[in-house]
């Protein structure tokens, strides 16, 4: 049983999260490995895969593309981002409501939480009025955990991902989306802090089809239940053949060299 609405964004209590949030957090440039992807609908339409169980999109290309998908696409809508012109200590601006998200017909709400930032106490204030507008309207609750900061050292450590798995627990989310810690060991120790909540990998930036798909298969093993995916999935030549074999890993534990040749 999952915790509270998490099942909409779900299939079989597993997740595979396509995020499609980097056109304002990282701009254009995330989308020249493969230009086609600048375009939403190219994304909506990958979103239609059956391995997909939620496509995470800001509000104003909900707004746009939504409507023509929301019989086939399951809405995570993301509330706060910043884009990469920013150069301040991270912070996150609120773009939507949690209400504004449940008129449009999310199924789960987005938040972004910088644990360790000077920001930290408002981004948890503003997490807070997002999560409780979301129980109000039955959406699932999804946090970005990402711990970073001035007062950070080593933001990629295990403990650090470990202790930003534990906000998602502490502070109400459903599922917590936290970078692979290295090993299936240190997910491991991530997964046991998040207690109920469920954890998901970030897919990060691209990387050889192996070595992803293995990532992805250690997480798994050690009690992650999927992963949030961007650009190692739409920065590659063909999407939807990283989207089969991400599939057969994710809902059908096959092993990657395995689902590599399906
Ligand atoms: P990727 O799988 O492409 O990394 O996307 C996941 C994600 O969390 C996006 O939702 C977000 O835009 C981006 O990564 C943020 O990454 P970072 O701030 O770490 O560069």
């Amino acid at each position: 049983m999952l915790p509270h609405a998490a099942d909409e964004i779900s299939r079989d209590g597993k997740s595979l999260i396509l995020a499609y949030d980097h056109g304002l957090e990282h701009g254009p440039v995330d989308f020249e490995p493969n230009p086609s992807t600048a375009d939403p609908e190219r994304l909506f339409d990958l979103a239609t895969h059956s391995a997909v169980t939620a496509l995470a999109v800001q509000k104003g290309v909900a707004e746009a593309y939504y409507p023509d998908y929301a019989d086939e696409v399951n809405l995570l809508l993301k509330l706060n981002g910043t884009s990469n012109l920013w150069r301040g200590e991270p912070d996150s601006a609120v773009n939507c409501s949690a209400e504004y998200a449940a008129e449009l017909g999310a199924d789960a709400i987005g938040f972004t939480v910088y644990g360790g930032s000077n920001h930290e106490v408002e981004m948890a204030e503003e997490f807070r009025e997002a999560q409780e507008g979301a129980r109000e309207h039955d959406m699932g609750v999804v946090m970005w955990s990402y711990p970073r900061g001035q007062g950070l050292r080593n933001d990629g450590s295990p403990e650090v991902i470990a202790y930003g798995a534990r906000l998602g627990l502490e502070l109400g989310a459903d599922l917590v989306k936290v970078k692979y810690p290295g090993s299936a060991e240190a997910m491991g120790d991530a997964v046991e802090m998040a207690g109920p909540t469920q954890v998901v990998m970030s897919g990060g930036t691209m990387r050889d089809d192996k070595a992803f798909l293995r990532n992805v298969a250690d997480a798994i093993d050690a009690g992650a239940t999927g992963l949030a995916v961007g650009r190692n999935v739409f920065q590659r030549d063909d999407p939807e053949r990283i989207l089969d074999a991400l599939e057969a890993v994710v809902f059908q534990e096959v092993d990657p060299a395995e689902a590599l040749a399906i």
